[in-house]
């Protein structure tokens, strides 16, 4: 049987992909287990400093397979809470990077999943689409949460109330996305980019993950006091003693990703 999630391997990074292409990707509960799975995998090995996810076929994802669920409303909550906030909390917390592919629409939570992965790059042909209202749900993985902040209350709140969809060009002007780019350009773009952040120093940006998971509770008193922490913390590390180093005698730097 074909697995709804395929896993590759790359040299410090790995791309995951979710292969429901039939179905434009849309999750079922075998696709979320796989999913958790992959991103627990992904956290274990330390040999694993980046993480690019992306879709197969013409789709990113089309959120939750409305056929999986059938017509028993009875168990939407609980998926919420067993399945797509976990996997939300996953990408927030994984200690490395997570760039996003975005190949072609992410409706849903598809769309939401997308907008909690540190960077994302969409094909000019993706679109992204807060479809819940148009079948009586309100946003969920996130959504609530994340479009504020990222596009401002107005446009978060037209987006939920109308499902209406936004280009990756709009989304890219908008601040909703990192980058809009040539549909043939999208998988090297983002390999490139994962690539990169695989030979950085990957606990500093996994602290750098943390501060900005704490900015959007926190006074700014608050973060200036967690940045400290955080620096004396990153200041430790071989990696920026490494950079240091590096920038002294004009050479590239050759960053472990390693706290110690
Ligand atoms: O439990 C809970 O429900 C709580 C959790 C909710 C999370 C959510 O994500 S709720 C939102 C669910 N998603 C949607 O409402 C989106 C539904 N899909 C669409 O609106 C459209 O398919 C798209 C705009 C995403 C793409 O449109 P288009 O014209 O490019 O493709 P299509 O022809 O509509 O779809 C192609 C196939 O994928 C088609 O199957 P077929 O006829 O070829 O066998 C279609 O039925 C299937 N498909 C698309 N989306 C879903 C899906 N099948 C199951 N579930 C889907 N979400």
């Amino acid at each position: 049987m074909t697995s709804p999630v395929l896993v590759e391997e790359r040299g410090g990074w790995r791309r995951i992909t979710l292969n429901r292409p039939d179905k434009l990707n849309a999750f079922t509960a075998e696709l979320h287990r796989a999913l958790a799975g992959a991103f627990a995998d992904a956290a274990a090995d330390e040999s694993c400093r980046a993480v690019l996810l992306t879709g197969a076929g013409r789709a990113f994802c089309a959120g939750q397979d409305l056929e999986a669920i059938g017509d028993d409303p009875s168990g939407v909550g609980d998926l919420l809470d067993e399945l797509y906030n976990p996997l939300v909390r996953s990408i927030r917390a994984l200690p490395k990077p997570v760039v996003c592919a975005v190949n072609g629409v992410a409706a849903g939570a598809g769309a939401n999943v997308a907008l909690a992965c540190d960077i994302v790059l969409a094909s000019r042909k993706a679109k992204f689409i807060q479809a819940f209202c148009k079948i009586g749900l309100v946003p969920d993985s996130g959504g609530t949460w994340i479009l504020p902040r990222l596009v401002g209350d107005a446009r978060a709140r037209a987006l939920a109330l109308t499902g209406d969809p936004v280009s990756a060009e709009q989304a890219e002007s908008w601040g909703l996305i990192w980058r809009a780019v040539d549909d043939e350009a999208l998988a090297p773009e983002a390999e490139r980019l994962a690539a990169h952040l695989a030979t950085q120093p990957t606990y500093a940006l996994g602290l750098i993950k943390q501060a900005f998971a704490a900015s959007a509770a926190n006074t700014l008193d608050a973060q200036l006091d967690l940045e400290s922490e955080l620096q004396r913390d990153a200041s430790t590390t071989p990696d920026y003693r490494e950079g240091v180093a590096a920038f002294a005698a004009k050479r590239p730097p050759a960053f472990t990703g390693r706290a110690r």
